[in-house]
């Protein structure tokens, strides 16, 4: 049996970093603080000013896990691991349970194709060449490919994809981009705009049921503050 205080203990998986920055205003907003600088403690439970809300600090890739058994029971992760994780889009509930009833507008980002300068993409996709693609989204450039109709050989890294054309391991990749400047740096370019990335709020769905109003206000006070409609 749940006791009271699990019942109303809220647990929000976070990673550290952009995602973690840019979702302070948001839980402020909600009237949550957090008391610890995951930057600086080693800490992965953190306290709030909320003595029912704590904070966990997992891998971004993580943070669908979490929600998805129940170590959390929402977190914030970008579109992009959402979608490796094998969430389906169009609809905001999934068959592992995760419910993603907002995109927070944050971490914004878009992924993309890219390839070395010198590289004419355009004419090896004419030709009908297979492609060797680097990367770590495997299930969108899959996806993005296939749709294209062109033949791609992938290789699944976990960082720094830049290097893998660049060492003549691949002829493409696929990554998220900002400003354009890592590539840039790297004498790449960006050569298709598979999709623009942001971060949605993910709920674990039997949680929303066991504590429908400390998750709704959370919900509802994010919502407010990034303007956003239910996606
Ligand atoms: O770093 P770690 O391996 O622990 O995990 P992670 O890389 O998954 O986490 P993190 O914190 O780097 O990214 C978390 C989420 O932020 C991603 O899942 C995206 O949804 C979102 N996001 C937004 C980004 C970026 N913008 C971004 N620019 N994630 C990564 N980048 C990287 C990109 O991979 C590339 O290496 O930044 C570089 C490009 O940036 P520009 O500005 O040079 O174009
Ligand atoms: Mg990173």
């Amino acid at each position: 049996m749940p006791t009271y205080r699990s019942l109303n203990l809220i647990t929000l998986a976070l990673s550290k970093g952009r995602i973690f920055e840019e979702t302070l205003p948001l839980l402020k907003a909600a009237g949550i603080e957090v008391l610890e600088d995951p930057e600086k403690s080693r800490k992965l439970i953190l306290t709030t000013n909320q003595p029912n809300v704590r904070v966990l600090v997992v891998r971004a890739t993580d943070v669908p896990t979490y929600v998805q058994y129940g170590g959390a029971d929402m977190g914030i992760t970008g579109k992009d691991t959402l979608l490796e994780h094998g969430m389906e889009w169009g609809g905001s509930t999934s068959a592992a349970g995760l419910y993603t009833p907002l995109d927070l507008q944050i971490a914004k980002c878009r992924i993309s194709v890219a390839v070395k300068a010198d590289f004419d993409y355009a004419a090896a996709v004419k030709r009908g060449s297979r492609l060797k693609v680097a990367t770590k989204y495997v299930a969108i450039a899959r996806e993005f490919f296939a749709s294209k109709g062109v033949h791609v050989d992938l290789i699944k890294l976990y960082g720094s994809m830049e290097l893998a054309p660049l060492v003549g391991m691949a002829d493409a990749i696929v990554d998220l981009v900002s400003t354009g400047n890592t590539l840039k740096a790297n004498h790449l370019v960006e050569v298709e705009h598979i999709m623009d990335i942001s971060s949605r709020l993910v709920v674990n769905q039997a949680a929303l049921k066991l504590k429908q109003a400390p998750i709704r206000a959370i919900i509802d006070a994010f919502a407010g503050a990034t303007g956003a409609i239910g996606k």
